[in-house]
């Protein structure tokens, strides 16, 4: 079991859940911004606006991945830092730009690789007031590649571009369950605005063409000096069949990934929707012109995948509800024999089931192709690890073993199914806004005191990566 010579591994965060400095150097508004000062939405009433002070912190961030040995460091960048506003004909603001390109020269110093996210959910606010952001086919594909360009000018160096971080969850959680930004939803008890059935696909949609967009103008006019790659990142979880016997539960595990993954990278890969969406759902789901499809196909220099966790899946019977996003079944944690997935953590949705891992590799290399892929996250949160007292907490001992146990899936999938993964990023480096959960869910391999001055403390788990990877990569 190894990992090849050149392997990058490292940790990976967001801007909008570590950043803090909410108003400072001229920053706008996003939409995440405006979805935590409505009541009720995030789980402690908190928001991002101190989060991890990071903004204000980069040298000691910087210090901290120097000293657990990480050769990368995956980040996103805060659009409304860049365009306040976020349009195309909108004021750039050089101060934001000037933070991102010494945040980059000062990993290099460090001999770290930047991995940059461009979009990690926070949505310029100016955009979804002017045009309803992520639903304007026309206008937010052009405004994202301006921003795009604008940072590909900026930072030459960067040699991996991440244009959207799971577009699912912008999409679904924003536009179908209303969980996330801008909350939309078909449920009027929680939202005056939105219709789940429809927004999230039309979201998916100008995501991809958009994604295209970028990929193209690094393609043609960047790419050829800078000599980087880009590409998106996709998250979705493996699956098992609740009855192995059952050929509909086996048939519905392939459906769910299909839902979750191949909504995006079936158009990328192979220039349309997969079957089972377009049988389901019919023209909610939109169609690619043949322009689209020209700047869709083939945009991914790589395949960036987010993996957390496992499930057991039991096809429903009958016909879908049309707010249905899953492809008609459940998601379960127990199957037919009662055997449980993995133990629980702080967060409802995740299970460790490292072998998942190593299947869900498999699976997405025969599907695309054996493309080149980088594991943009993987991690977990620890059940009740808020409230444990700070000697506790650095001993997570749950978290160790899980890094140890994907980690290995993933290397076997390398050595021994052929999959080619080049580079692995732990979410997350520290603690962080967990989104609609606050701060009460850690997913850190850092401690942070929200309460002390954002003071950080190394975990156990932050600490044993090193050597895993030591033990893994090989040496010539
Ligand atoms: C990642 O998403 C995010 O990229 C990162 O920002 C975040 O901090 C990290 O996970 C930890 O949560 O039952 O419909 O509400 C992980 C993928 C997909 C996990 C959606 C939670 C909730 C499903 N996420 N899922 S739902």
């Amino acid at each position: 079991m190894s990992l090849p010579k050149d392997f990058l591994w490292g940790f990976a965060t967001a801007s909008y859940q570590i950043e803090g400095a909410a108003e400072t150097d001229g920053r706008g508004p996003s939409i995440w911004d405006t979805f935590c000062a409505v009541p009720g939405k995030i789980a402690d009433g908190s928001s991002g606006v101190v989060a991890c002070d990071s903004y204000n912190r980069t040298s000691e961030d910087i210090g901290l991945l120097k000293s657990l040995g990480a050769t990368a460091y995956r980040f996103s960048i805060a659009w409304t830092r860049i365009i306040p506003l976020g349009g195309r004909n909108d004021p750039i603001n050089q101060k934001g730009i000037d933070h991102y390109v010494k945040f980059v020269d000062d990993l290099l110093a460090a001999g770290i690789q930047p991995f940059i996210t461009l979009f990690h959910w926070d949505l310029p606010d100016g955009l979804d007031k002017r045009y309803g952001g992520l639903l304007n086919r026309e206008e937010f594909p052009l405004d994202f590649e301006h921003y795009a360009r604008t940072m590909f000018k900026a930072i030459p160096k960067c040699q991996h571009w991440i244009t959207f971080n799971e577009p699912w969850c912008s999409s679904i959680l924003g536009y179908n369950t209303g969980y996330f930004a801008p909350g939309h939803t078909s449920d009027r008890s929680r939202s005056a605005v939105g219709d789940s059935a429809r927004e999230p696909w039309i979201s998916g949609h100008n995501i991809l063409v958009a994604h295209g967009r970028a990929v193209k103008a690094y393609r043609d006019d960047f790419k050829p000096l800078q000599g980087g790659e880009i590409g998106i990142t996709l998250n979705g979880d493996a699956t098992y069949p609740w009855d192995p016997e059952d050929p509909a539960d086996v048939e519905a595990c392939d459906r769910k990934i299909e839902f979750a993954i191949s909504w995006f990278a079936d158009p990328i890969y192979f220039g349309h929707y997969p079957e089972s969406m377009l049988k389901q759902l019919g023209d909610r789901l939109p169609t690619f012109t043949a322009e689209e499809v020209a700047l869709v196909k083939g945009s991914n220099d790589f395949y960036g995948m987010n993996h957390y966790t496992a499930n057991y899946i039991k096809h429903k019977p009958g016909s879908p509800p049309e707010d249905d996003f899953l492809g008609h079944l459940e998601t379960l944690f127990y199957n037919k024999n009662g055997d449980c997935i993995g133990p629980e953590t702080q967060s409802f949705w995740l299970r460790p089931h490292a072998q998942g891992f190593r299947d869900l590799l498999g699976w997405l290399s025969r599907r695309y192709g054996n493309p080149k892929m980088y594991v943009t996250e993987n991690g977990t949160s620890l059940k009740g690890e808020n409230d444990m007292s700070l000697e506790k907490i650095v001993e997570d001992d749950f978290r160790v073993k899980y890094f140890d146990d994907y980690v290995r899936a993933m290397a076997k999938a390398v050595s021994e199914d052929g999959v080619d993964v080049r580079g692995y990023l732990a979410w997350s480096l520290m603690d962080n806004f967990e989104w609609a959960e606050g701060y009460e869910t850690r997913f850190g391999v850092t401690y942070v005191d929200y309460v002390n001055d954002q003071k950080r403390h190394p975990k156990k788990s932050a600490k044993s990566l090193q050597p895993l990877f030591d033990t893994l990569i090989k040496k010539d």
